[in-house]
């Protein structure tokens, strides 16, 4: 039987964040997997447009090895790792994303507000105790491409039944990008540990999650628009 697999999204450079560490770590948990676990990485573009398009992509063409979780990641400002409960379907913002695209020009809404069905405050609790010093949990993703994009993720991972989660991660002036990926790595593999059942049928709190992944994501469904 193969592993469970992770799918692992990162970033590259946008505004005057010309390193990101968020595309780092993705590429390093494909290289060197956490144990117990197999990991696929996908860089996506800092675009509005563009990066739900290859999330939808990324998370179709993998969908038939019934990925365990989707992870997204991407910088912040502060010296932290913020887990984001949930992504706003409503994209306000003045900012610019690498094509020149104005968050606030894109107009319409693209759904409701999607919320991740893992337990943060758990997951949260767990990255700390693979030995990241400060972990915080956010409603607020930011209203930039971070958050389009995971709405995307709940959005393409929901549809099958798949858990989505997204993680902003500190700069690397802060906490380099080898030790965030070796923090990423050491929760992951945790996490598979505890939940040995990740992609079972039996107590597997992954198996809960994937249920009431698919049931929050036939809710969002049916309560478009709002
Ligand atoms: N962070 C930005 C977009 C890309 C990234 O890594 C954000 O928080 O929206």
């Amino acid at each position: 039987m193969p592993l469970p697999l992770v799918l692992v999204t990162g970033f590259g450079p946008f505004e005057d964040r010309r390193h990101n560490p968020s595309r780092a770590v993705a590429a390093a948990l494909e290289r060197e997997p956490p144990p117990g676990l197999r990991v696929r990485s996908r860089e996506l573009p800092v675009s509005f447009l563009a990066a739900p398009r290859e999330v939808e992509r990324f998370v179709a063409r993998h969908a038939r090895s019934r990925p365990v979780l989707v992870l997204g990641l991407g910088v912040q400002r502060k010296g932290y790792f913020r887990f984001e409960r949930r992504a706003r379907g409503r994209t306000t913002t003045r900012r610019v994303d690498n094509d020149g695209t104005v968050g606030a020009s894109l107009g319409s809404r693209v759904g409701p507000t999607l919320r991740t069905t893992l337990d943060v405050r758990r997951l949260a609790r767990l990255l700390r105790e693979a030995g990241a010093h400060d972990v915080r949990i956010s409603n607020d993703a930011g209203g930039y491409v971070c958050e389009r994009t995971y709405h995307a993720l709940l959005e393409s991972a929901g549809k099958r039944g798949v858990a989505a989660l997204f993680l902003h991660v500190p700069p690397a002036k802060d906490v380099p990008s080898r030790t965030q990926a070796r923090l990423v790595r050491a929760w992951l593999a945790a996490l598979a540990r505890q939940e040995s059942a990740m992609r079972g049928r039996s107590s597997g709190v992954s198996g809960r999650a994937a249920a009431k992944a698919r049931k929050s994501s036939t809710k969002a469904r049916r309560s478009r628009p709002m």
